[in-house]
């Protein structure tokens, strides 16, 4: 048997994670093929074709699957506000939902033989039933996008057992890098601290300091995912450290890098507290290290410091061009 040409088509190629996948597998051989809806985002230096792909339009899904025939494809696109995921429930539910559906379709008119990865969410266990949660812990949404995601996995399970397809959804916990976008916490922190800290600004306004989460480097989770594909079998698996920190935790580690005590520069203002947080996420990474042999590499504190020392990097350099 001929070894077949390693393609990876990477939805969402400019965003955190599609950006992580890319370098990742072009470091390994494969040829990156990236989809976007947008200009924005980080530059996949390693994708060798960018194609534009609105996640609504599914002609344009098979075109694009036809052309470059991936041996693989991992699903990055996908709607995620980070600022309470009630906003455009319709358009949350065709992204993270019914977009991933195409793409089972079109893998299923083209070529069954391609993997298939998604970026599945730990939004899916809402207010868990039970504490860490693993694979066989019952997911109980709490928001329109929780809901989506778990449309999305269900399709997954489905497209598995009735097509045989190699299709698995990675339950990524929270994940974080310099390349989150300042809609999310640890990104708003890591800038505010560095900021606050070159004496460009006083202080940072939050909400819930006390709401925790299973933070890890979004670099690792799409290590994780790429191990999902190379695997014997095609299964899910939750993506997690089995830690959590709160809010609270993550000012302390990102303000004192910077010799700083958070709570001289953090305000906190009630009215940007979720409606519906869910109290008690922590996933249960076992079931990854036993099968796939995946860890963590970097860990809570590692990752703000990164996060921190990549913003005053930047802003360094902003001041210096704009001669402040
Ligand atoms: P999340 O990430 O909603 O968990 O979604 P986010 O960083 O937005 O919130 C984490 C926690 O921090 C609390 N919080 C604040 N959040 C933001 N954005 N801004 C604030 O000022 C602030 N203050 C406190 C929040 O209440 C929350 O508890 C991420 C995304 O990656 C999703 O795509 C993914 O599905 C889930 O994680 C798992």
């Amino acid at each position: 048997m001929t070894a077949r040409e390693k393609v990876a088509l990477i939805t969402g190629v400019y965003g955190q994670d599609g950006s992580y996948a890319a370098e990742l597998l072009a470091a390994c051989g494969y040829k990156v093929v990236g989809t976007t809806h947008s200009r924005g985002g980080h530059p996949a230096a390693n994708a060798m074709a960018v194609e534009s792909w609105n996640l609504r339009d599914e002609q344009r899904l098979g075109e694009i699957v036809e052309r470059h025939r991936p041996s693989e494809i991992f699903n990055f696109a996908a709607y995620s506000t980070g600022t309470g995921m009630y906003d455009d429930p319709v358009g949350i539910c065709e992204v993270n939902g019914l977009a991933v559906l195409k793409i089972l379709e079109a893998i299923r008119a083209v070529d069954p033989s391609i993997r298939f990865c998604q970026a599945s969410s730990s939004e899916m266990f809402g207010e868990p039933v039970a504490k860490p949660q693993s694979e066989l812990t019952p997911f109980n949404p709490r928001s329109p996008y929780g809901a989506a995601k778990l449309y999305a996995h269900n399709m997954i399970g489905i497209y598995r057992t009735r097509f045989d397809l190699f299709a698995c959804s990675a339950i990524l916990f929270n994940h974080e890098s310099p390349r989150r976008t300042q809609n999310f916490v640890t990104r708003k922190v890591s800038r505010a601290a560095a900021a606050i800290s070159l004496g460009l600004e006083q202080a940072v306004t939050l909400g819930n300091l006390d709401a925790r989460r299973d933070w890890g480097f979004a670099g690792d989770a799409v290590r994780a995912m790429q191990l999902m594909l190379a695997a014997d079998e095609p299964e899910d698996y939750v993506v997690a450290t089995g830690r959590t920190q709160s809010v609270r935790d993550l000012c302390e580690v990102a303000f004192s890098h910077v010799g700083l005590d958070y709570r001289d520069h953090v305000r906190v203002n009630a009215s940007d507290f979720r409606p519906a947080e869910p109290r008690q996420l922590v996933g249960d990474p076992s079931k990854a290290k036993r099968k796939l042999g995946w860890e963590p590499t970097i860990g809570f504190e590692a990752l703000v410091q990164m996060m921190v020392d990549a913003d005053l990097d930047r802003l360094r350099a902003a001041n210096t061009t704009t001669g402040a």
